[in-house]
């Protein structure tokens, strides 16, 4: 294994931080009260989605004295938001909705969501402050390959660059042989897209006859889908830079809901002063306490024409202290969703524990996917992984049947392990798709 690049980014000093990002945890959850008092409130007079579902479970603003409290409201779920489709959850008149964004909706309805001008200034700030906890300053410039448009990713970052006084190569996502270009002619410090598009990216420099760890590039920011700290260890070392996790999602704001700190790389630290987190148990809904793994949960702060209560996020962790911001909690790196866990012959498996034995590998390449079919009356799954280009075929064979062995130790399932070409695989141009369900 090769050492760790020395960064080629500082973290910010304390004078450059956000008020916020300094106070004490006490300070925090002040705050925190006031402001979900104040949301609670909003969404409960403006929202009729909210007065029914307060009234039904029996519970008034005025009942919220604590933060404790927040376990008396009601959660909120997908369906809500299909339910009001599409404004029906909008706090504030249309004519104070500054902007629109919509989840692809792959099934359904898509969701949407909606900021007034205060929103967007808030959620351009969270970002920036996201970019500085990465070690991105005024003066540098990012290429954001995050896609344009509806989708939250690329608009969110687009705006926090600019709210950090950093210069934006507004690129977007796809149109991987112009990236690479710009990225040589531009000469960005630091590229803000999904991991497994960096991924594709590096690829491309070296079928160019580029060094990725040539370029310009210093830092990663990377985030709109799970990723291990298995695959950061492989895009640093590929590309010579810092690669830190970006944490959010579309009903809650987008981007920067949370973002690791260039210091501890240790998770996310939710943006506290703006989000109540909470983890809960996806099968009782009970609260669980902080360091246990559950489904996440947000009360939105400070948002005017989408508060969001109790927001059920289907997104797998764990609450933990705060390290590098002691005021905020982080969140451990997220393993799954709910949505994407496999359960194969009664075992329950993340595509991120097959990317950690994956890439814990050196002959296998980081190129996968799972194929779920239906063998007789079993379920089984499938392995799909390019060969190493540069290694014989019976090297990535015997490379292919540790990773089996290896998948059969820790997770407890037997799955077929098939080597592909390199190239045969589709690659990513954001967020990747990872499992094919063909049963
Ligand atoms: O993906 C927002 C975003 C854009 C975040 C760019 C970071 C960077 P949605 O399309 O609504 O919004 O998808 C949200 O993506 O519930 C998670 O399941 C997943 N996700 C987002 N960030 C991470 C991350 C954007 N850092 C859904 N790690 C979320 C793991 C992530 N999963």
């Amino acid at each position: 294994m090769t050492t760790a690049t020395p960064s080629r980014v500082r973290p910010p000093a304390s004078s450059e931080l956000d008020p916020e990002e300094r106070m004490t945890r006490a300070e925090i959850e002040q705050l925190q009260l006031e402001r979900l008092q104040q949301t609670v409130r909003h969404a409960y007079a403006n929202v009729p989605l909210y007065t029914r579902k307060f009234d039904d479970a029996g519970v008034h603003p005025d009942d919220i004295r604590t933060l404790a409290d927040v376990e008396r409201l009601p959660f909120t779920t997908k369906a809500d938001l299909r339910e009001t489709y599409p404004f029906g959850m909008f706090a504030v008149p249309m004519s104070d909705v500054a902007r629109i964004h919509a989840s692809s909706g792959t099934t359904g309805r898509p969701t949407v969501v909606g900021y007034t001008k205060g929103d967007l200034d808030r959620w351009g700030s969270l970002v920036a402050r996201s970019l500085r906890a990465s070690g991105i300053r005024p003066g540098m410039k990012v290429h954001n390959a995050y896609g344009y448009g509806l989708f939250t990713g690329g608009l969110g970052a687009h705006a926090g660059i600019e709210a950090l006084g950093a210069t934006v190569i507004p690129m977007s996502g796809g149109q991987t042989a112009r990236q690479v270009q710009l990225i040589c002619d531009f000469e960005p410090d630091a590229i803000l897209c999904t991991p497994s598009y960096l991924l594709t990216i590096a690829d491309a420099m070296v079928a160019q006859g580029i060094d990725p760890r040539s370029t310009s590039l210093k830092v990663a920011v990377l985030g709109a889908e799970p990723w291990t700290n298995e695959m950061r260890h492989e895009l640093e070392q590929r590309l010579g830079i810092d690669a830190l996790d970006i944490y959010g999602l579309s009903e809650v704001m987008g981007p920067g809901v949370g973002n690791e700190c260039l210091e501890t790389k240790d998770g996310p630290h939710l943006w506290e002063d703006h989000f109540l987190p909470e983890v809960i148990d996806g099968e009782t809904l009970a609260a669980l306490p902080d360091g246990e793994l559950g489904e996440l949960v947000f009360t939105s702060l400070t948002k005017e024409a989408f508060p969001v209560i109790r927001y059920r996020t289907r997104d797998l962790t764990r609450l933990l202290p705060g390290t590098a911001r002691p005021g905020m909690r982080r969140m451990e790196k997220i393993t799954g969703r709910n949505d994407d866990m496999i359960i194969l012959r009664g075992v329950n498996l993340f595509p991120t524990q097959i990317e950690e034995l994956v890439l814990g590998i050196e002959q296998l390449t980081p190129h996968f996917i799972l194929e779920l079919s239906r063998d007789g009356r079993m379920d089984a799954l499938k392995v799909r992984i390019e060969r190493h280009p540069e290694l014989s075929i019976e090297t990535c064979q015997s490379a292919a049947e540790v990773l089996a062995t290896r998948i059969k130790v820790h997770v407890g399932s037997t799955v077929a392990v098939q080597l592909e070409e390199p190239g045969a695989l589709p690659r990513s141009e954001g967020k990747y798709k990872r499992v094919y369900d063909l049963r």
